[in-house]
């Protein structure tokens, strides 16, 4: 660092961010005509976002290095989120609105000759995740921030994110994510590289007092470069880091022993292998393929994290039973488990500390979320490919299992059954390292997502820990939504009418003091106003279904929305049948009849896993039904079908506030949790649910009269599964003419839906959706009872939004803060 005595001179030329809207201008200015090297005679709507985000950047940067430096100085305990999706959506307005200058930039653009809505619109979506799992970690990013807890977030900077998905004759076509092409949100460090090893073998070295230590060698190096991406807080300095991780070939460009030995070519192939790893964002949601890269991405990620912060833990020259009084790590699922055996490696190999006493740090410095109970969900790795590409690491695995088995032997010695069952190690051919049991044995503390959800892991997937742990190892934490990013940027009229009648802002960082509205359900003005956004959210969101399906919809229809990952559990088939059912029924009708029905939109919108066939039929029918429907005379504006393509964080900010009802419909007991669900209610739309994940807590803080629920509850689930696959299975017959007019060719060739017809009637029907159809569509018909009144409707969407306080963000992650990390906020001093 820089000598006491120049440190006068650095103090009077620093960097001091533009204030106003002149100062504002300036900076945009600076940018197209320096940093872009344009002028006014060729600044596109590209290079105003461009300039426009570099002077913003510039501004958070002096809060973010501020930040760092005063943590630094702090030396409080810090939290570390590691994810391997971070689903962050746009930058740009989010930054703008947590900073506070939103409506300086809007001044200053538009004196610029730019709207800012259209300037907004050029940046690409951050979409490095799949779905809930990757949001949610981007929602705690900007709680963490907001709350001015010390806090980074690491995952991995794929160049590729989620596909981008076309609709072509129906069906799904993927094109690649190439998103970085400019990206002025993250920060190279090109000095912040660690060497990550993979393959080699282990070697036994006896040291003195007849000690043995394991050493590591051989195999391959790949290097971890950082990308560092500041995360602003809203109305707050605080601006924490989240640290990317980039793989790239050891030894810079090129190999230069190989290159010098003229094998140019190998040279090129290796880099190209290295730059693999983090070249694409796996595209399953709540499914693992077990791919020999994936384990690669996961090792690289939590390595090279786990390196960092040990550096920072050694700079504070503290002794290592300080450590998990410094540090918190939380495992979004069990994706970074390795991180629990790479730290006892770090301990015992590198640091020379004894088993127990590492052992000791891990488990005290590690949390684990749980995020899902399908089985196809739950991480499994051969145990072959573990010991190929990480020699070491399988025996310290085995080392721990040996430990943690003996001491469940003690404790049940006359139950041998336990411990095949609880076994880290599945004793199945090929042999799988069940990395959830390795997660919850290297944790401390272990929670799932909403109530039910926490209560289910405990009584089934997780049984046994609960009885060798007891039960407080587990615990809920019910998640949570931003809502800066989820009423104020999204539905900014919203935000602002409820700041005009309750007193300011503070709800943004109190969510509960949204209770102010509930006085405001019965006042006619206020209803009124209410109306009118909701009114306008949903011209805003026909104008993008025109623009990108060409169909024209009528935003004085409800509009009925369900957007999500395409899944067999979440039952977009349910949706889609019950679509046909209200088809079939309007074309039943007499034109006078007719006119005496409610119209309706249904919308639908998610991606499916590129080879996750039925989902993709699911898409496929949906649209051929939409073809069908959206073309009828008959039918009109009575019943639109629209499929919108490529659905997304910043189309979702779009599609959120125009929803009078939102689907939520999984089987009982499959759906963790949910969030859109909580954006949706926040908006003032109501839903329509199952008993399931935080449907259940979203109904108790509501009013059982604020949401329509309808089918089955977990509890029933396995018995009803039992008596279709050993009982008779009967079809419900309102289903059964969905499905024969299916099988007319109403919608196009019958071979195309078959199996999804043949999945509910001869296949057992294992997502239920032939036992929850009546009471779905029954329920439907109390929606459009409902809606008729509107009157009641909105005062039932006020009161639903004034109750919606527990679901932000900010109270999941106090909840995290005390009853898992032990951390307390710090503001930083200015
Ligand atoms: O219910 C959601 C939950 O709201 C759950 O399905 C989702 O996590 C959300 C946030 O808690 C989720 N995603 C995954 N598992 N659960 C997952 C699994 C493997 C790969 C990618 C995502």
């Amino acid at each position: 660092s820089i000598p006491e005595p120049q440190r006068e001179a650095w103090k009077r030329a620093q960097a001091q961010g533009f204030r106003g809207k002149d100062g504002f201008e300036k900076e945009l200015v600076r940018h197209v005509e320096t940093t872009l090297a344009r002028s006014m005679f060729n600044c596109d709507e590209k290079a105003a976002y461009s300039a426009t985000s570099l002077a913003f950047r510039d501004q958070l940067i002096l809060d973010w290095n501020r930040t760092q430096q005063n943590q630094t100085y702090r030396d409080s305990k810090r939290v570390y989120y590691l994810s391997l999706e971070f689903l962050m959506g746009r930058a740009l307005d989010n930054a703008m609105l947590n900073i506070g200058q939103k409506d300086t930039a809007k001044a200053g653009l538009s004196e610029l000759g730019f709207r800012i809505e259209d300037i907004i619109g050029q940046e690409n979506d951050a979409a490095l995740g799949n779905g809930g799992l990757g949001r949610l970690a981007a929602c705690f990013l900007d709680s963490l921030a907001s709350l001015d807890f010390h806090a980074w977030g690491y995952g991995l900077r794929y160049r590729y994110g989620i596909f981008k998905q076309e609709i072509i004759d129906g069906y799904q076509v993927e094109v690649p994510d190439y998103w970085l092409d400019f990206n002025p949100w993250e920060f190279p460090r090109h000095d912040v590289t660690v060497d990550i090893q993979f393959f080699g073998n282990v070697r036994k070295e006896s040291k003195e007092q007849g000690k043995e230590v394991a050493i590591w060698e051989g195999g391959e190096i790949v290097q971890a470069v950082a990308y560092d991406v500041p995360i602003p807080g809203y109305n707050t300095s605080t601006t924490n880091n989240l640290r990317l991780w980039s793989s790239k070939a050891s030894g810079g460009e090129f190999d230069f022993q190989k290159f010098n030995n003229g094998d140019y070519e190998s040279s090129v192939a290796d880099q190209q292998r290295a730059e693999t790893i983090s070249a694409v964002l796996y595209p399953n949601d709540n499914l693992e393929r077990g791919k020999e890269l994936r384990l690669k991405q996961q090792y690289f990620w939590v390595a090279a994290s786990l390196h960092d912060i040990v550096r920072r833990f050694k700079k504070s020259k503290r002794p290592w039973k300080q450590f998990a009084d410094q540090v918190a790590i939380q495992l979004n699922d069990t994706h970074p488990t390795l991180a629990i055996v790479e730290l006892q490696r770090i301990l015992v190999d590198i640091e020379g500390l004894e088993w127990e006493e590492a052992w000791d740090i891990v488990t005290s410095t590690f949390g684990y979320t749980n995020h899902t109970v399908l089985p196809e969900a739950l991480e499994k790795w051969p145990v072959g490919l573990v010991q190929h590409l990480l020699p070491r690491h399988l025996q310290i695995i085995y080392d721990i299992n040996l430990y943690f088995l003996q001491q469940v032997e003690k404790q049940f010695p006359n139950d041998r059954d336990i411990l095949r069952r609880v076994s880290i190690i599945e004793e199945s051919q090929p042999k799988m390292v069940r990395m959830a049991y390795l997660a919850i044995v290297g944790s401390h503390k272990v929670n799932g997502v909403a109530e039910l959800h926490s209560d289910l892991i405990k009584t089934t997937i997780f049984k046994d820990f609960v009885e060798i742990y007891g039960p407080d190892k587990f615990t809920n934490v019910t998640n949570g939504i931003t809502p800066r990013r989820w009423l104020h940027q999204a539905n900014p009229r919203l935000s602002e009418l409820i700041a005009s009648k309750i007193g300011g802002n503070d709800f943004l960082k109190d969510l509960t003091k949204l209770n102010k509205l509930e006085s405001l359900a019965e006042d006619k003005e206020f209803r009124k106003e209410w109306s009118e956004i909701k009114y306008a959210n949903k011209v805003r969101l026909a104008k993008l279904i025109k623009e990108l399906t060409g169909v024209t919809v009528n935003p004085a229809a409800l509009f009925d929305i369900q957007v999500k990952r395409i899944h067999e559990y979440k039952r977009q088939q349910l949706n889609i049948f019950g679509v046909i059912h209200r088809y079939l029924t309007l074309k039943a009708m007499s034109p006078e009849e007719r006119k005496k029905q409610l119209p309706r939109v249904s919308v639908f919108g998610g991606k499916a896993a590129p080879g996750y066939w039925m989902a993709k039929q699911i898409i496929h029918l949906i649209n051929a039904v939409g073809s069908v429907v959206n073309n009828d005379a008959d039918i009109g504006d009575l019943l639109k079908v629209i499929f919108l393509p490529d659905y997304n964080v910043s189309k979702a900010e779009i599609i959120t506030p125009a929803s009078d009802i939102s689907e939520h419909i999984s089987t009982a007991g499959t759906e963790a949790s949910g969030t859109s669900n909580m954006k949706f209610v926040l908006n003032g739309g109501l839903i329509i649910g199952t008993c399931d994940g935080a449907n259940i807590e979203i109904t108790r803080e509501i009013g059982d009269n604020n949401i329509f629920l309808f089918g089955n509850l977990a509890e029933d689930v396995e018995d009803l599964r039992h008596a279709h696959n050993y009982g008779s299975h009967t079809i419900d017959p309102d289903l059964n003419k969905v499905f024969e007019e299916m099988e007319k060719g109403t919608f196009g060739t019958p071979h195309d839906f078959s199996a999804m017809v043949a999945a509910v009637r001869h296949h057992g029907d294992y997502y239920l959706v032939s036992d929850d159809f009546h009471s779905y569509i029954e329920t439907h018909k109390l929606v459009d009872e409902a809606y008729r009144n509107q009157d009641e409707w909105v005062a039932k969407c006020i009161v639903s939004v004034a109750r919606m306080g527990f679901f932000s963000s900010d109270r999941c992650i106090n909840e995290y803060a005390e009853s898992i990390w032990n951390v307390e906020p710090l503001a930083v001093k200015s």
